[in-house]
């Protein structure tokens, strides 16, 4: 792709697509050895079908974590999506019906008391369960507002019980590139992976998330179990995640293996530290003509400024 120069606001919403971009170089480089893409199974894209976890919504909302713009409509936010494996697309909603619910196994290993593999649907019950409100900020410069269901992380590292020397959570998202073609394209470090340190992790807006707009998340969004960290770009909250390992090392995820000069790390929201190929000053407001200030931490530093004290030499922003 010809990257054209703007100031600021002046790219396009099509340029402002890292992932995209990478898409398009490598995919020169790649298309022979990837081969055909299957033609996926189409379904609907509404949520809840057969998810046995359905009963549990709506979940109670939490009062503490409030909005300073209207909700993104439902419609939107389940049919504008990134998920890689689905295709480079934003219209993968139809794609990812593909994928299989259940069953469906969470594994937990690495540095903890007792590694285990636990049903689903047998973790959700152990969990608090929640409706939080949250902010969502792609590093695309796009944003939307959602209403998620599902459980503090914090609780779930508890029931973990990760040893002393732990310094690091990575997550791992399915491999199965049968029902999902985008896992055929070489060139991507399948499976995606992302990581977070364990003060993160445990911070209280750390948030895994079964459900959207009250009922169980729709596959496109990452059922049946994904991150949600609204103080970070939208490419940390991994979706459809099968495993978490406790660790002391950093873990490498996808973007950052992939474009190590776009993408670290961090990933905290910055409107003051520039993308490499595009301003984060502004957003563009999903479902509005609206352009916002973005804001430092995606507006929650209250509760995330202080797990970057000392860490100012740090790439925070990638
Ligand atoms: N496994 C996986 N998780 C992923 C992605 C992906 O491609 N694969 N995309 C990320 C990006 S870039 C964003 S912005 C959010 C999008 O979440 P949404 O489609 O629910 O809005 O998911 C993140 N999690
Ligand atoms: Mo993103």
């Amino acid at each position: 792709m010809g990257i054209r120069r703007n100031k600021g606001w002046e790219l396009r919403e099509s340029e402002a697509t890292p992932e995209s971009a990478f898409v398009h170089r490598r995919s020169l480089v790649g298309a022979i050895a990837a081969g055909p893409i299957l033609v996926s199974a189409l379904g609907s894209a509404t949520a809840g079908n057969g998810d046995p976890s359905a009963g549990l919504y709506p979940a109670k909302r939490n009062a503490r974590y409030t909005l300073d713009r209207p909700l993104t409509d439902e419609k939107l936010a389940t049919a504008y999506n990134n998920f890689y494996e689905f295709g480079s697309q934003k219209s993968i909603a139809d794609e990812a019906q593909a994928l299989k619910l259940r069953p469906w196994t969470i594994k937990i290993d690495g540095l903890v008391e007792k590694p285990m593999t636990l049903d689903m649907d047998d973790l959700l019950r152990r969990m608090p369960f929640e409706e939080r409100l949250y902010r969502h900020r792609c590093v695309e410069a796009w944003s939307m507002a959602v209403p998620w269901s599902g459980f503090a992380m914090a609780a779930f590292v508890d029931f973990a019980k990760p040893l002393g020397s732990a310094k690091y959570v990575r997550m791992e998202t399915f491999l199965d590139p049968t029902t999902a073609p985008g896992q055929k394209q070489v060139w991507y470090p399948w499976p995606y992976i992302e990581g977070l340190t364990i003060a993160e992790a445990g911070n209280e807006l750390a948030f895994l998330v079964t459900g959207m707009y009250g009922k169980p998340v729709p596959k496109q969004n990452g059922a049946p179990l994904r991150l949600v960290l609204p103080w970070k770009y939208g490419f940390k909250s991994a979706k459809s995640i099968v495993r978490f390992s406790f660790t002391d090392k950093r873990p490498v995820s996808f973007w950052e293996a992939l474009a190590s000069n776009e993408y670290g790390f961090w990933a905290n929201v910055n409107p003051a530290v520039p993308h490499p190929r595009w301003s984060q000053a502004e957003e563009r407001v999903l479902g509005t003509n609206e352009r916002r200030p973005t804001l430092k931490w995606n507006g929650y530093g209250e509760f995330v400024a202080h797990l970057y004290d000392g860490l100012q030499g740090e790439r925070l922003f990638v």
